[in-house]
């Protein structure tokens, strides 16, 4: 940061009610600014050829790092989804990693060039490795918590999933038994509207997934997840009272998937640009940048700063990525059986 500006004690920086320093609205910053960098270059990697498929986050960041966030690196769990880089970026993947998890190769720490691109994992970051069949995380997130609560472990689990994934019988028979055993277990569902082509209205009879929580006994909540710190500021409670047993919570974040489905989806099929043009309006990175500047919280270069950084890094992390080793073919069945 330049050195020419007197800046206010971190430590005395209040956003609303909530208590979020400038170190924190800057790391908001960087790793919603980071993902979306990423994903800009991982399509522009796709559609040079040099990628077989991706699969974005953009328009959920704020709902990703906001999230993300509020919970305790190293001590509790997340079980993401595909589009939860975000998620991943603050538990602690790089640009680097990124890349590497993209173009399959050999170092990367999610499944060593084993998965589709966007299947996360990793052990030492508490990131629960992923099935592509959608909700399956959590049933799996349940049984962390379970065991945790078992073994009176202060942990919180968060498993995520989108709106139209909670159609599925997984989601139903997690959230049961959670709120059952009122395990310390945080549903987050990233409604972005769609479920590759279908709206919402085909998903579900409701307006809000979040009034699902009450038939299982759990707390519901509703978030502007466009709003990263609104996010922060709703999750980070939740994380709180079902840390000391409170039981599980069943959090709808409002957002908007602003690219396709996919590297291989065709979204002028079934929305409008007009539809699009709208919600581009609401961009979450923009109005992050937008908010934290009219209020003051910092100078616009330290926002500059973190561009410029954020871009130098993605794009040295692809090209590095591009150089480094595939996985070896007689390699193929390592960590797949417990041993050959
Ligand atoms: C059980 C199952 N059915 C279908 C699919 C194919 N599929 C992959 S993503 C997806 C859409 C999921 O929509 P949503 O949960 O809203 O998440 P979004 O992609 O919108 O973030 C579908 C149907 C799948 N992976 N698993
Ligand atoms: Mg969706």
């Amino acid at each position: 940061m330049a050195a020419v500006r007197t800046r206010r004690d971190r430590s005395q920086t209040r956003i609303d009610d909530y208590l979020l320093s400038e170190a924190q609205l800057e790391e908001m910053y960087y790793h919603m600014l980071l993902a979306r960098r990423l994903n800009e270059r991982m399509l522009a990697l796709n559609r040079q050829g040099r990628a077989p498929f991706v699969i974005a986050g953009a328009g959920q960041e704020a709902a990703q790092v906001g999230a993300a966030m509020a919970l305790k690196k190293g001590i509790d769990y997340v079980a993401p989804y595909y589009r939860d880089l975000g998620v991943n970026l603050v538990f602690g993947m790089d640009a680097r990693e990124a890349m590497l998890n993209l173009l399959a190769k050999r170092d990367d720490p999610n499944a060593f060039g084993r998965q589709m691109p966007s299947h996360w994992g990793n052990r030492e970051r508490h990131v629960v490795t992923q099935s592509s069949v959608v909700a399956t995380q959590l049933l799996h997130a349940v049984g962390i918590a379970l065991a945790a609560k078992m073994r009176n472990d202060p942990i919180v689990v968060l498993a995520s999933c989108g709106e139209g994934s909670t159609s599925r019988g997984d989601f139903h028979e997690a959230l049961n038994f959670a709120g059952i055993h009122k395990l310390p277990v945080i549903f987050y569902i990233e409604n972005n509207g769609y479920a590759i082509t279908e709206r919402t209205d085909k998903e579900m009879a409701i307006e809000h997934v979040a009034d699902r929580a009450r038939a299982y006994g759990i707390h519901g909540a509703v978030v502007d997840g466009m709003d990263a710190i609104r996010v922060y500021q709703t999750v980070a409670p939740a994380v709180a009272e079902t840390r000391g047993g409170g039981g599980p919570y069943l959090i709808e974040a409002k957002c908007y998937r602003l690219w396709a489905h996919s590297s291989d989806d065709d979204d002028s099929r079934y929305r409008t640009k007009q539809e699009l043009e709208e919600w581009a309006r609401k961009d979450p990175i923009k109005l992050f940048r937008e908010r934290v500047e009219s209020d003051r919280i910092f100078p616009p270069e330290d926002l500059d700063e973190i561009e410029q950084r954020v871009d130098d890094e993605v794009k040295e992390a692809a090209q590095w990525a591009a150089s480094q080793p595939d996985p070896a073919p007689e390699d193929a069945l390592g960590f797949v059986y417990k041993e050959l």
